[in-house]
């Protein structure tokens, strides 16, 4: 291409052999100008686009972000029960939206009532609910309803409304019932004292305490002159399933029948009574049998000799009582 040299066009490069290109000094300076200019502009242009976009969102009132309260009823014995929690955005909306999530203890604790959570809630656009679920661990421990958190925080292109949702536990387990066993001390012996244990238990552990009171009850063994008279109030911690009861029985020589006596249960809470009677039973040790050679009249004689010292004891262990 030939050019004709004017006077604004004076410098050609018209080298053409060394790679010239037929155009003037000037004529490639303002051609750089405007290249430099156009990619200003569109940089200008690629800055104010968003911000403009950005813009609009900010005055169109921006959706709202909530999450909702959930009830896990029954809570289960064992394994895992999802509780799914609903995140919704207030309207559709042509752009991404994203929110944070994490669950949080109230009276429930994480990894005993239920399995910590967290991460990222993301609607895509036209997205309106997506789920979050938080497994519930089940148990047998008697226990009240429990109730935890997943609270919402961090969001993208949306606002938060309600950002707490509240997941209540609803304990499924009966009160355990508490029974006392029935107790033989054989022998009596002949003086002082022996053990008699009884041993009161839950039908299984409570993740409450438990409390409940003792006291001994009269049979045909005398409180005082059998057995000695006892009473309390047994205390299990959370987990724990038995308690002893020991009761003194006291020992003697006196030819008498078997007797017992009984451990009454009362006033219980957090456990019901199933069995609350637990039987003493003390067996005489004191012979009657007669001595090798006595005749039969001698026997009976002194066998009526043994039932009137028997008596005679028998009364005086009654005036003491009643003295
Ligand atoms: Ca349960
Ligand atoms: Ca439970
Ligand atoms: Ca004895
Ligand atoms: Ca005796």
């Amino acid at each position: 291409m030939s050019v004709r040299p004017t006077a604004s066009h004076a410098r050609l490069d018209i080298d053409s052999a060394n790679g010239g290109d037929n155009f003037c000094k000037e004529c490639e300076m303002r051609g750089g100008r405007l290249f430099l200019m156009g990619f200003l502009c569109l940089a200008v242009v690629a800055a104010f686009v968003p911000l403009t976009t950005q813009s609009a969102r900010a005055c169109h009132p921006a959706p709202r972000l909530s999450i909702n309260d959930v009830i896990v009823d029954p809570e289960g014995d064992s394994g895992t029960t999802p509780a799914v929690f609903a995140v919704s955005l207030s309207w559709p909306v042509c752009w991404w939206v994203a929110v944070e999530y994490e669950t949080a203890d109230g009276s429930a604790i994480a990894g005993a009532d239920y399995q910590a959570a967290s991460g990222t809630v993301v609607f895509r656009p036209g997205e309106t609910t997506e789920l979050v679920l938080v497994d519930v661990i089940g148990d047998t421990l008697v226990e009240p309803d429990e109730y935890f958190f997943v609270n919402l925080s961090e969001p993208s292109n949306a606002c938060i409304g309600d950002g707490q949702g509240e997941g209540t536990i609803v304990d499924d387990d009966e009160p355990p019932v508490l029974s006392i066993d029935d107790v033989t001390v054989d022998p009596e012996g002949d003086s002082g004292t022996t053990p008699a244990v009884f041993t009161v238990s839950l039908s299984q552990p409570s993740g409450e305490e438990v409390v409940v009171s003792y006291t001994t009850v009269g049979g045909t063994a005398i409180a005082g002159a059998d057995y000695q008279s006892t009473s309390g109030t047994l205390t299990f911690a959370p987990g724990e399933v038995s308690q002893p009861v020991t009761v003194p029985v006291i020992g003697d020589t006196l030819i008498e029948p078997d007797e017992y006596f009984y451990v009454d249960l009362s006033n219980s809470s957090n456990a019901c009574i199933g069995d609350g009677q637990g039987k003493g039973t003390i067996v005489d040790d004191d012979s009657t049998e007669a001595i090798p050679g006595m005749t039969t009249w001698g026997a009976i004689a002194s066998a009526m000799l043994l039932a009137a010292v028997a008596v005679a004891m028998m009364r005086r262990k009654y005036a003491r009582l009643t003295a």
